[in-house]
């Protein structure tokens, strides 16, 4: 993937809350294109592989099980500066901390329940777009 692109789920909690529509706005308002999206619900071996950086952390075990508790939607994003710049739209993972107007600051409800998720590098934007979607389900 090339280094306009970045990766976002759009988070268990955000889904049930009824923000998908608001968030996708949101986005695509950012200047950002969608190049590949979808609806599904993670099983908790999926979430698992997914967040395996991660597997050393004392909160692995409830990051997995939220994320695999309900549908999310996963997409790829396009932009230049995409990674960084996705990352200032949805705000600091800790909602109390997200500045006003981001995603997070008006979503999200916990450092658990935090909305969206954002790749953190271009090197994991591609790893993580590749988790769930093959080059032709990109557009
Ligand atoms: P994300 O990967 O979801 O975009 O979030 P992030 O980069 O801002 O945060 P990261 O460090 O990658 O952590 C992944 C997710 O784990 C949960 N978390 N909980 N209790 C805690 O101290 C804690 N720290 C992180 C968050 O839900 C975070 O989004
Ligand atoms: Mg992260």
């Amino acid at each position: 993937m090339a280094n306009n692109r970045t990766f976002t789920m759009i988070k268990p909690d955000a889904v049930a809350n009824g923000h998908i529509g608001a968030i996708l706005n949101d986005i695509t308002a950012g200047g950002f294109k969608i190049v590949a999206m979808k609806y599904l619900k993670l099983t908790p071996e999926k979430a698992g592989e997914f967040y395996a950086v991660h597997k050393e952390r004392g909160f692995y075990g409830e990051l997995v099980s939220f994320m695999s508790s309900g549908p999310i939607v996963a997409a790829i994003l396009e932009k230049d500066n995409a990674v960084e710049d996705f990352r200032k739209l949805i705000g600091a993972t800790n909602p109390a901390d997200a500045a006003e107007g981001t995603i997070r600051q008006k979503y999200a409800k916990s450092i658990d329940a935090n909305a969206v998720h954002g790749s953190d590098s271009d090197e994991n934007a591609e790893i993580e777009g590749n988790f769930y979607f093959t080059d032709a389900e990109k557009f």
